[in-house]
């Protein structure tokens, strides 16, 4: 009698069995689909340290500005292109870059600063991302000359920077008498502004909103209106301003007016 082994060999265990292309392919797709979703919100991160960076240098350019004020009983004229981060003229009086001029970080002695001497925002290392800086020529240039403010007198001095919450409907854009449309403005009276570019910096400036701050490719060089427009997609400029009240309120209190 012929008898047939019909044994059948036992089935691969889960551990001996590998993995099939299909299986590799779907754990793959997982994998991918993880570190996308995580990639996102870590640029979204180092997007919101970069704002955050910015504005603490900004309010640390403004409380600079007020102590140079108390020190020197005057303001720092903007730092222009090629005067490495220092005021110009160095001394003050008549600005030579009054509204579209850097901040004379070399001058106020303020970091972080590029190897040119100029205060960078959060952005990063580029000259794009230098601190911009515009100041009142009001009343004879009395916020920038050494003692002027004292000698003008605290009702007499009228600073003249305009801020404006959009720049639609600015009026006369790009000269002297440029002014916010009529319910847009935060300030008629500023003294000083203090403002940086954005992540946009580089490539950006030309929107509805953003060319309203002079960039040095705008050659927009008259114009003391301003726009600090809600933060989006047509606007990503972070500025601060300087109003009248609060210089004169540190200056009272360092004994240099009235
Ligand atoms: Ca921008
Ligand atoms: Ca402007």
């Amino acid at each position: 009698m012929v008898t047939m082994n019909l044994t059948v060999p036992p089935a691969p265990t889960l551990a001996q069995r590998g993995f099939t292309l299909i299986e590799l392919a779907i754990v793959l797709f997982i994998v991918a689909l993880l570190l996308g979703g995580m990639l996102l919100p870590l640029a979204g991160q180092q997007d919101i340290r970069n704002y955050g960076d910015t504005q603490k240098t900004l309010v640390e350019a403004r409380d600079a500005l007020f102590g140079f004020a108390m020190a020197n009983d005057r303001l720092p004229c903007p730092a222009s292109a090629t005067s490495n981060g220092l005021e110009d003229p160095v001394g003050g009086g008549v600005c030579n870059h009054p509204y579209d001029g850097f901040f004379p970080a070399a001058t106020v002695g303020l970091a972080p600063i590029d190897a040119q001497g100029y205060l960078l925002d959060g952005w990063g290392g580029e000259s794009d991302n230098r601190v911009h800086y515009a100041i009142s020529t009001a009343n004879s240039n009395a916020f920038t000359t050494a003692s002027g403010m004292k000698t003008t007198g605290m009702t007499t001095l009228a600073p003249d920077l305009k801020i404006c919450n959009t720049g639609v409907g600015m009026v006369s854009q790009g000269t002297a008498t440029a002014a916010c449309a009529a319910t847009a403005s935060l300030a008629t009276d500023a003294v000083a502004v203090i403002y940086s570019l954005g992540k946009n910096a580089g490539a950006g400036g030309a929107g509805t909103q953003e060319t309203h701050n002079p960039n040095p490719r705008a050659t927009v060089t008259a114009d003391r209106a301003f726009v600090n427009a809600p933060q989006g997609t047509a606007f990503d400029d972070q500025m601060v301003w300087m109003s009248k009240s609060t210089l004169f309120n540190h200056l009272v209190g360092a004994g240099r007016l009235p």
